[in-house]
């Protein structure tokens, strides 16, 4: 691994540029999706609001974090203030509005890690999960897709990475590896991390934008129409980021001691945080921070066996892009 570390990228990297564009374009929804999933959110809010006046439905996730992929599936979260009804019976009570509302497949799974109501919309063809006030989650998509304002090189890189980590099925949680929440924190650090740095740490400057969930204060700035020349000094190609991305989390990271965090925009030693020994099911293998519930590892769903799995596949992808002749097609051979 050592050895490898200070590799100089192979010289012709830039050729692949285009083919990497092609490929990101590809992957990016319709104006058609998009009108169809505004569609749903609306018909959904209709039904909603006939039950609860002041309640809210709030788009989150990679439909509205502009990291989705076209056909996504979309993520949606109820902000209802309710103190007559505890959680489990707002979301029996949601999805029986949601039956009676033309709406197929309608299914309450109050025992997952977030509780939701999935759901088909048989006019557009979208599935779509809810889940109860899960406001944080919305911060954070907000804060992501506030992040790929600022450098358009962020949604070029996370949505190669997303589509790579599905073909190589690296991004199934209930497997032991990473969810796309968490790739996106990894291409957000990465480019933080540049020289000069792609992205700035919006949660370390002035604050624009506050939001109080459950008493606490999350607050950043979010003015980035102001910063859309911050990485303009740097002008490495997307190739060159996709080499250097991997080339990281394949043999410079430093998995025994680091925590990335996108707050901070650089490391945190494991130390600092506690984060050094295994507490319950919570393993801290690879450490990603999240920029908002801070005592929150996106990656203690990696345990001993699929720490393995990803870092082979992150030094196959650093491999490939070095010395494949077809890298751009190698690279997203299935699992
Ligand atoms: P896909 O395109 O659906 O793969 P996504 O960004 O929608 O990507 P998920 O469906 O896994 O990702 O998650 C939906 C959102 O829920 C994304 C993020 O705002 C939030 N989220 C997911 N996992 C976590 C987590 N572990 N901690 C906090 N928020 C999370
Ligand atoms: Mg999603």
């Amino acid at each position: 691994r050592v050895r490898k570390r200070e590799v100089p990228c192979r010289h012709d990297i830039n050729i692949l540029t285009p083919c990497f564009l092609s490929i990101f374009e590809s992957l990016v929804p319709t104006k058609d999706e998009i009108v169809k999933q505004e569609q749903l959110l609306f018909s959904l809010r209709n039904l909603v609001t006939k039950e609860w006046p002041n309640a809210e439905l709030h788009l989150y996730g990679s439909c509205a974090n502009s990291f989705g992929v076209s056909n996504s599936d979309i993520d949606v979260c109820l902000a209802i203030n309710n103190s007559e009804l505890s959680k489990l019976d707002i979301l029996l009570r949601l999805a029986d509005i949601l039956k009676s509302g033309n709406l197929q497949n309608v299914q309450a799974l109050p025992h997952a890690r977030v509780p939701i109501v999935k759901l088909m919309d048989p006019v557009t063809g979208i599935s779509c999960d809810i889940c109860i006030n899960n406001l944080l989650a919305v911060i954070n998509t907000k804060l992501l897709k506030d992040y790929a304002q600022v450098d358009k090189r962020l949604r070029q890189l996370a949505f190669i990475v997303k589509h790579w980590a599905k073909c190589r099925q690296v991004n199934e949680t209930y497997q032991g590896t990473l969810s796309s929440y968490a790739y996106v924190l990894m291409c957000i650090h990465f480019l933080q991390s540049r020289k000069p740095a792609i992205l700035p740490c919006l949660q370390g400057m002035k604050v624009t934008y506050k939001a109080v969930v459950d008493d606490i204060e999350y607050s950043y700035y979010d003015q980035v129409e102001k910063l859309h020349n911050f990485g303009a000094h740097n002008k490495e190609s997307i190739a060159q980021l996709l080499w250097a991305f991997f080339h990281y989390w394949a043999y410079k990271h430093d998995y025994t001691k680091d925590v990335i965090s996108v707050r901070i925009a650089g490391s945190i030693s494991k130390h600092a945080k506690d984060w050094t020994r295994r507490i319950g099911n919570d393993r801290h293998l690879i450490c990603i921070e999240d920029p908002f519930e801070v005592t929150h590892d996106l990656g203690r769903v990696v345990d001993k066996f699929s720490i393995k799995i990803l870092r082979e596949e992150f030094e196959r992808a650093a491999d490939i892009l070095q010395y494949d002749p077809n890298p751009t097609v190698t690279l997203f051979e299935p699992y």
